[in-house]
């Protein structure tokens, strides 16, 4: 909550007099509070509007001169609340309530004096890193990486020499469908899988010394694992001859039993 309010307040500031459609971006669920601009809530009888897309009317504020203004809601009361004289607070926020909001200033003629285009969003879903391969020699270490969320998926490839790696495509980036932003970079030696939105991210790690000697699929580990593989064959088919042995065994026994 404070961070918005704190973004929103350096916008207005950079910005004051100005009224262009500010971006605001709520997590679901968060409340957001959107201020007049600076409009003047002192003259008598001057009226002040809080629409929503335009067409609307929240909330109208008629002014008292210097006390506080008179709230009427209109429509979405159980959405809105007036906080400081003329402030809109939007309660619990949730995506249907995306759109623009607006405050308009009536006295003699009617006036925008706030406009923001406020987008409800979920907090991102984590990401996973996967090390898909490595080829690691003395001299370098090549290896390919996937990032995964639950909808999208990218990977890329490194190269590392002595003490220095590099990406080799570039930093790749995708837009989801949930317009989210998924992106694998390489920071401080270490590969990021990074899932971001206007209001949250998350990240998944690894350091690519780790992903060298962790996954290295030299000659060694690859001879152990088809170690493993005949091992496993080998004790499968001494499993079964058994079985078809002592089978054969008994039926021998049966008959011999019957035909004695
Ligand atoms: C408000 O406007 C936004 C953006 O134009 C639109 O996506 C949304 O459906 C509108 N909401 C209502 C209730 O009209
Ligand atoms: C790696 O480092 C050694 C000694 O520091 C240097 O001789 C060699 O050229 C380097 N190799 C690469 C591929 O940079
Ligand atoms: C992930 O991306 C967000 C938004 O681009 C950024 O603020 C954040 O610092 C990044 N995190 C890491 C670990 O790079
Ligand atoms: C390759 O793996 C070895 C250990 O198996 C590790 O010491 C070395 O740092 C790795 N190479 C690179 C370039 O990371
Ligand atoms: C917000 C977040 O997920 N941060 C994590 C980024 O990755 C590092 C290293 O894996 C974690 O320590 C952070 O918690």
């Amino acid at each position: 909550m404070e961070r918005f309010t704190v973004t929103w307040t350096v916008f207005i500031f950079l910005f004051q007099g100005f009224s262009a459609l500010t971006p605001v971006f709520v997590q679901t669920g968060e409340d957001v509070v959107l201020d007049v601009n600076g409009a003047d809530c002192s003259e008598d009888g001057a009226i002040i509007n809080w629409k929503f897309n335009q067409s609307d009317i929240l909330v109208r504020l008629t002014c008292n001169n210097g006390k506080n203004p008179t709230v009427h809601k209109y429509e979405y009361k159980e959405r809105t609340e007036i906080i400081e004289e003329t402030s809109l607070k939007l309660k619990n926020c949730q995506k249907s309530f995306s759109g623009v909001y607006s405050a308009t200033r009536f006295s003699r003629k009617e006036d925008i004096v706030a406009e923001y285009n406020v987008r409800v969003e979920d907090p991102v879903s984590p990401v996973h890193l996967n090390v898909d391969l490595v080829f690691n020699t003395s001299t370098f270490c090549s290896l390919t990486v996937t990032c995964s969320t639950d909808h999208s998926i990218i990977s890329s490839s490194f190269t590392c020499g002595n003490k220095s790696c590099k990406q080799d495509d570039g930093q790749q980036t995708e837009v989801t469908k949930q317009e989210n932003l998924l992106q694998i970079y390489l920071s401080d030696q270490s590969v990021i899988c990074n899932h971001s939105n206007h209001i949250s991210w998350t990240n998944s790690t690894e350091k690519v010394e780790l992903i060298c000697t962790l996954n290295n699929a030299s000659p060694e580990i690859l001879s152990h694992h088809i170690l493993i593989r005949i091992t496993v064959v080998v004790l499968l088919a001494a499993v079964l001859s058994a079985s078809v042995f002592f089978y054969v065994w008994k039926k021998k026994r049966q008959t011999c039993l019957q035909s004695g």
